[in-house]
């Protein structure tokens, strides 16, 4: 008599099947204001989201523009602590300079 039983193959395989769920993503976002300088901006954008200073003038001139936008997309701690991190700076600073997160 063959051992072998299709039920069993079935109920192994389809649990080690199991699909891997990618963790929610966040938009960071900075808004513009009148107060905080360019100059600090792009600084923010360099140390914080590890831009370039060509990337990092592109996306404050971006956000001088058009009012928002996008620095980088993470998961949910490290977004809530790139946004901790560039509003201490900015308050250190005396800067009105927000920063926001978004689930994407
Ligand atoms: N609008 C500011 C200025 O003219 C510059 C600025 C850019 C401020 C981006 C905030 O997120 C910002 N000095």
């Amino acid at each position: 008599m063959s051992q072998y039983d299709p039920d069993i193959e079935e109920s192994v395989s389809s649990e080690t099947d199991q699909e891997v769920e990618e963790p929610p993503m966040y938009k960071v976002m900075l808004l513009n204001d009148d107060y905080t300088t360019m100059e600090f901006v792009v600084e923010v954008l360099v140390h914080v989201f590890q831009k370039s200073s060509e990337e990092a003038t592109q996306i404050m001139l971006n956000v001088h523009r058009s009012g928002v936008g996008v620095c980088g997309i993470y998961p949910y701690e490290i977004a809530e602590t790139k946004v901790d991190t560039v509003e201490a700076l900015a308050r250190e600073n005396g800067f009105p300079l927000k920063c926001i997160m978004e689930r994407e």
